[in-house]
């Protein structure tokens, strides 16, 4: 029998918002190549960059942050999405000697379409993200009228006021 809805192409991309820290070495410039290596994989597309963020440390320590989010779209499954950016973390010098330790490169998945789930190895959306001003800018840049479950970017903006951050130029 023929398949009535057959499977288009435009099916299978899926929108996801990424994180991206970085407060060791050549943070920027981390953060840029990142991006750039990620936006030529064959299952992304459309990628959208917020703008770059200084921001003082959150529950960790060293030097100030540079942060930012992107916007893409993704033919990967969730759990390869986060192999690409575990691989692409490891390949800029990404070290864990410790949970929240000072890193060369961090690449968070923030959202996946509206998956909402809890395993420790990918939990969606990511649980710490509406506490925390260097996620919530950059992602008011992107999409200003986002809701997440925990209120609006502005509200959550409002509750994190006293975090330090100021966009780069
Ligand atoms: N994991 C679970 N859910 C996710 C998800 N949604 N995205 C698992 C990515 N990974 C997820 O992560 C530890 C484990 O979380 C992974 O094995 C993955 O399977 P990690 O990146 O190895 O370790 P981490 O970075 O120490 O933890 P995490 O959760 O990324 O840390 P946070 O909570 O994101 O905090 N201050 C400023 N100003 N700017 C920052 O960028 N970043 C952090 C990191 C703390 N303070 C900061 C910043
Ligand atoms: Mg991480």
């Amino acid at each position: 029998m023929i398949d009535p809805t057959p499977t288009t192409d435009e099916q299978v991309w899926n929108t996801a918002f990424i994180g991206l820290g970085a407060n060791l070495g050549e943070a920027h410039q981390t953060l840029l190549k990142a991006i750039e290596t990620l936006g030529r994989h064959a299952d992304i597309r459309h990628l959208q960059l917020s703008p770059f963020y200084s921001s003082a440390p959150v529950q960790s320590h060293g030097p100030d942050y540079v942060n930012a989010v992107a916007r893409l779209e993704t033919r990967l499954t969730p759990y390869a999405l986060l192999d690409v950016l575990q691989a692409l973390e490891t390949r800029f010098g990404r070290e864990r000697p410790y949970r929240n330790a000072p890193r060369t490169l961090d690449l968070d998945i923030l959202l996946f379409n509206n998956l909402v789930q809890n395993d420790p190895v990918l939990t969606l959306p990511h649980p710490r993200m509406h506490e925390r001003a260097f996620v919530l800018q950059p992602l008011k840049n992107l999409a200003p009228d986002m809701m997440l479950a925990q209120g609006s970017l502005n509200d959550l903006l409002t509750a994190c006021a006293g975090q330090r951050i100021t966009q780069m130029h």
